[in-house]
């Protein structure tokens, strides 16, 4: 036992209790113990070794075929009552959900090992960070939990031994059973249940269930904000650092932002970008009254198909070596990875993300799945931020919302002021992707990116940004808006992305410093299209930048029955000061 914790081994107890494990393990994060555990692993199967060479440390892993991705229909918020919860969340009554999952994990861990672990999200003895123990059958689990969070018997040194404030996980991969999958939050005990998964999101409690969905709901008591939000830093030639977040949905573009190398004419000019987080930011307010930022998680569970040696160098450096890999292609000739997007040259000798033989040079089919994944240590990252432990975070002057989008939104616009800029938020929309199980490509709201993260209602969620900003006053962060993803008539993507991201990025900073004019349009702000310097850009034309600044009247006359529609779902929790937004939003249309 690692702690005195009563609060901790109470419940411990009674979990065991009820899963009825054969034997009880304690993380403590050795190394000793990590190694028995990947040679567990990979003695049965459930891991393979990777060249020790080319990829030392690193395993793959497969999961089962009908077990790809987070399942949002199987997602609960259980609040004691059903309007906490709100529209966009599936809700049921905790009484009866406990009741129904129980007989489920009685005796589940029979014939197996009971893994418990202790964490922490965010860096040890930061004000900012919090404890979770998870308790679960799997092995994966573990050294993904070893990899995204600071684990073991370090995280109970900020809990001490009489705080009962610690979100208790209860994960078992049961029979992996998709018709008896529940990833279950009960906001008000602090507790998750996961059920019969055993995939990333569903199951790395830490993650998306613990940091979002009951983070989210902590920081509304508690004056913060848990949101799905990269972090970077973007430093000039002086040396001075400029703090940025972005909530984009699921496999809409963190990890490539937040990892970004400057173009050319940049870099030669000495301007970096650093990685301060990918996917997750939790925020709170510092004693200079400015909005602080700290990634609560230690390290990425990124998208592994389309990262590459040109999109994302960094991401591609930070997966070789003490990296999971899940779903993706095993190259049986050097015994390697592969995914598409990886290269030009799949390999032919390979075992698909399903565990079949598979040549990628002949086969019509994928090697790795969509929403296949790499665990890499954000230690790996060759630009992770120097501020990455910092306990109070790092300040924040310029938040983005965005997502994909083909026609409707513009390369980047700034709201009017913090208030237009939770509307612009709470109005987000973009196409789904294979991040969640589903269709893929049908445009849906996804407010701040936060629609299957959320963890009470969306109305009151709204409110807690209006009262955000209200704290803040002027020294909230700029709000902004970007769109990567706008297609040409042949269904292309305009702007070349990725790195080239910098160029817009630049006119945000300008934007927060005071240093850029801007067009008023209906939308907000726009650059002048000569202020998105394209210098070294070979198919973008001054014309071009027109063009993906252009506003579609009428389509977003079309997007504000869209946004009417959608608010209409939140009846009076709606904030009427977004009413207030979107009247002002048509009246600025139907004039221009
Ligand atoms: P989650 O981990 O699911 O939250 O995803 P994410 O938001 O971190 O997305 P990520 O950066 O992994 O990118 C997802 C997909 O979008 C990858 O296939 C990328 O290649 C692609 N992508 C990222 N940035 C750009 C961009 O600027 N332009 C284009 N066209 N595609 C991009
Ligand atoms: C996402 O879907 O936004 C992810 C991956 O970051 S998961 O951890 O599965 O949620
Ligand atoms: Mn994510």
């Amino acid at each position: 036992m690692l702690t005195n914790n009563q609060n901790v081994l109470k419940w411990v107890d009674e979990m065991v209790a009820l899963c009825k494990p054969d034997k009880v393990e304690w993380i403590d994060g050795s190394e000793a113990q990590l190694k028995a555990l990947r040679d567990e692993a990979i003695a049965t199967g459930e891991m393979e070794a990777l060249n020790e060479e080319k990829l030392p440390g690193c395993l793959l892993h497969r999961t089962k075929p009908n077990d790809v991705a987070r399942v949002e229909g199987r997602t609960f918020i259980c609040s004691r009552k059903e309007e906490d919860a709100g529209p966009t969340n599936n809700w049921c009554d905790p009484k009866e959900m406990y009741a129904k999952l129980t007989p489920m994990y009685d005796g589940v861990m029979k014939g197996r090992t009971m893994y418990v672990i202790p964490y922490s999200m965010g860096p040890i003895g930061s004000p900012l960070a919090k404890v979770g123990v998870e308790l679960t059958d799997s092995i994966y689990v573990v050294l993904n939990m070893d990899i995204m969070t600071r684990m073991g018997a370090q995280a109970f040194e900020n809990l001490g031994d009489t705080s009962n404030d610690f979100v208790r996980g209860l994960h078992s991969k049961a029979d992996v059973d998709p018709e008896n999958r529940y990833i279950v939050q009960f906001p008000e005990d602090n507790t998750i249940w996961s059920i019969n998964s055993a995939y990333g999101g569903n199951v790395l409690l830490g993650k998306k269930c613990f940091a979002l969905r009951i983070a989210s709901y902590q920081g509304k008591n508690e004056g913060w904000m848990a949101e799905h939000m990269l972090i970077l830093g973007l430093e000039n030639p002086q040396g001075e650092v400029t703090y940025i977040t972005a909530a984009f949905p699921s496999a809409c573009g963190k990890t490539n932002l937040a990892m970004l190398v400057p173009p050319e004419i940049y870099r030669k000019q000495g301007y970096k970008v650093w990685t301060v987080g990918d996917d997750i930011a939790w925020l709170k307010p510092g004693e200079d009254g400015r909005l602080y930022a700290i990634n609560p998680e230690n390290g990425f569970f990124g998208v592994a198909p389309g990262t590459n040696e040109k999109s994302n160098p960094n991401a591609l450096a930070s997966t070789k070596k003490n990296t999971i890999f899940t779903n993706v292609a095993h190259n049986l000739d050097d015994n390697t990875v592969w995914w598409e997007g990886l290269d030009k040259n799949p390999p032919e000798n390979a075992i698909d993300w399903m565990g079949r033989p598979w040549n990628g040079k002949t086969s019509t089919e994928k090697g790795a799945h969509p929403n296949s994944r790499f665990t890499a240590p954000a230690e790996n990252c060759p630009c992770i931020s120097p501020e990455f432990n910092t306990p109070k975070g790092v300040p924040i002057s310029a938040m983005i919302f965005g997502g994909r989008r083909a026609k409707t939104a513009p390369l980047v616009y700034q709201s009017f002021d913090w208030k237009h800029g939770v509307f612009v938020g709470s109005t987000m929309a973009s196409e789904t992707t294979a991040a969640a199980t589903g269709a893929v490509g049908v445009v849906r709201r996804d407010p701040m990116a936060m629609l299957p993260f959320c963890g009470y209602h969306m109305g009151d969620y709204f409110a807690h940004w209006l009262e955000m900003g209200e704290k803040l006053g002027d020294k909230a962060p700029k709000i902004f808006n970007v769109n990567w993803f706008r297609t040409d008539d042949e269904g292309h993507f305009i702007w070349p992305g990725f790195g080239d991201n910098m160029r817009v990025l630049m006119w945000i900073v300008a934007r927060c410093k005071g240093e850029v004019d801007a067009n008023v349009t209906p939308l907000g702000y726009e650059p002048k299209p000569e202020d998105i310097n394209i210098e070294g850009l070979d198919d973008i034309t001054l014309d071009t930048v027109k063009g993906l600044l252009d506003v579609d009247v009428d389509l977003w006359k079309e997007e504000v029955a869209g946004i009417k529609e959608f608010y209409a779902k939140f009846g009076d929790k709606l904030p009427a000061e977004l009413n207030n937004q979107l009247a002002a939003l048509e009246d600025r249309l139907n004039k221009a």
